[in-house]
């Protein structure tokens, strides 16, 4: 059993770890940069130890760094959280090799869905369905463009080592295909060292449907259902929610299949998502693994119960899953909301500052996942997300309104943020309904919302000013006064 684990990572996901960690009776370790001195997860960690300056090339992305302190203190694993190192095989091999336990998969089952196309071929011949398109790369763009007008205009190139969005280009026609194709490889080797560019049919507005999956080191395969993840802009998730409503039992059984197939092909151990398209017909086709636990993975444990970090640690130990597919159904909804440290009235402009007046919501069925408290220092260093907010309803309509509740309890002093935006988009008629795509945010609620929320949305200062003054006047009437008063009008206070 694992005694002690190094957390490579900061920030929510570090906190995460940590209380997966203290639960199990194993001894936390965190690593900080400089700019994280004194941060929540060093102080709730059992051990800190500092890595390095605040730029992460120098902290938290130095493998051999992280290593060697994982032998000093006597670290028996590293969990990389995600982002940082948590997909690099490169690290995964220095881990396999060093004796740590690495918790997460073999450096062998990354490498495998590293490339895309190399991926994709694996994905035909395991049953799992592809968008369709080429699993070599083009090496000539007019060989591209016959196999364009093969499979039909509009076609997607993309770059074989992209991934999350860097190096795509639409193409609608053939006169435009030789520029666009070259335009691309130049992209893609300045961004990724390697120009190999192939073709995929465009799936026109399609939603961004994914299925966490988990499996043991003794082949033992399990799904814990959808996340619908569609509500994004430019490429930033921004809601998920399971289950998705969009998915009837059929074709939950078999996207599910689908993901478990997926697993099965790159010998798959660990926590790990299977990316799917979903057309407006219920066809679904593979986009991408990701080999790592997620941001999103909170509404899938509040749906099914299993706490997937408790899992991970586990199965890195050598132990079994701990249910069987039977044991495991999808309960009620969950809902989460990114909170994002950006000025959502102002072109979604990176905010930066010390959080004041911090305060976070709570109540029945309310999770919060945050790396901060007051006066947490939000820095350009790090990724912008203060903190997650994901809640549960028996019903969906339960799940949404909880979620507004929720928002509204919100108090976030200090730097701006996209709360206004979350709340406009739970409240619009296409979140409501439910069949929304991946281009609803940038094609159509970021103009309503930019012609609706100026209203509401008022500076830190006035906001903070505005909180005092409401609590003083209600605690100056409760000394003097024994009449029944309204201390939750700090808004109004606004308008006086
Ligand atoms: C696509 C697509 C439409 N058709 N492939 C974006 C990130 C990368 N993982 C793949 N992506 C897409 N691939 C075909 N053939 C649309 C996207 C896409 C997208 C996918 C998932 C979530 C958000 C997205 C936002 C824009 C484009």
């Amino acid at each position: 059993m694992i005694k002690k684990i190094l957390i490579a990572n900061r920030g929510e996901i570090a906190v995460r770890i940590i209380r997966a960690c203290k639960e199990l009776g194993i001894t936390s370790a965190a690593i900080y940069s400089e700019a994280d001195f004194g941060s929540l997860h060093t102080i709730l960690a059992d051990e800190s130890y500092l890595i390095g300056p605040a730029q992460s090339s120098l902290s938290y992305l130095n493998k051999e760094k992280t290593i060697k302190l994982a032998k000093e203190i006597d670290a028996d694993a590293i969990h990389p959280g995600y982002g940082f190192l948590s997909e690099n095989s490169e690290f995964i091999k220095m881990v396999e090799e060093s004796g740590i336990t690495f918790i997460g998969p073999s450096s062998k089952s990354v490498e495998m869905m590293g490339s895309k196309t190399a991926a994709r071929k694996l994905m035909q011949t395991h049953n799992v369905p592809i968008v369709p398109g080429t699993t070599e790369p083009v090496k000539t763009f007019s060989e591209g463009l016959d196999y364009a007008k093969e499979i039909g205009f509009p076609v997607l190139l993309k770059a074989s080592a992209g991934g999350g969005g860097k190096g795509m280009r639409k193409v609608f026609s053939e006169n435009e295909f030789q520029s666009a194709f070259e335009s691309t490889k130049r992209e893609a080797l300045k961004a990724f060292g390697n120009d190999e560019v192939y073709i995929e049919k465009l799936i026109e507005n399609p939603k961004h449907i994914e299925v966490q999956v988990i499996a043991d080191k003794f082949g033992n395969y399990r799904h814990l259902f959808e996340r619908e993840c569609s509500i994004q802009r430019r490429h930033q998730k921004i809601i998920e929610e399971s289950p998705s409503i969009f998915l009837d039992d059929k074709t939950r059984k078999s996207i599910t299949e689908a993901a478990i197939n997926a697993a099965k092909a790159c010998d798959y151990f660990n926590a790990g998502t299977i990316e799917f398209l979903m057309d407006q017909n219920k066809k679904f086709y593979f986009l991408e693994m990701n080999t790592r636990l997620q941001v999103e993975h909170p509404v899938t444990e509040l749906v099914t119960g299993i706490d997937l970090v408790r899992e991970q640690i586990m199965i890195a130990s050598g132990e079994k899953i701990s249910f069987k597919q039977n044991e495991i159904k999808q309960n009620g909804y969950a809902i989460e909301c990114r909170i994002y440290a950006e000025d959502s009235t102002q072109g979604f402009l990176p905010s930066t500052g010390k959080l004041k007046f911090y305060r976070e919501p709570s109540g029945p069925n309310v999770r919060v996942d945050s790396g901060v408290m007051n006066e947490s220092e939000i820095s350009i260093h790090y990724d912008p997300m203060i903190s997650k907010l994901i809640c549960w309803g028996k019903t969906r309509e339960e799940a949404i309104n909880r979620s507004i509740r929720a928002l509204d309890e919100y108090f976030i002093g200090g730097v701006n943020t996209n709360i206004s935006f979350l709340n406009f988009i739970l409240k619009s008629n296409e979140f409501t309904e439910g069949n929304h795509n991946i281009n609803l945010i940038e094609q159509k609620l970021l103009k309503e919302y930019e012609n609706n929320s100026d209203k509401n949305i008022f500076t830190d200062d006035e906001l903070a000013a505005a909180l005092l003054a409401a609590h003083l006047k209600s605690s100056f009437k409760l000394k003097t006064q024994t009449e029944s008063y309204s201390s939750n009008k700090w808004r109004e206070q606004l308008y006086e």
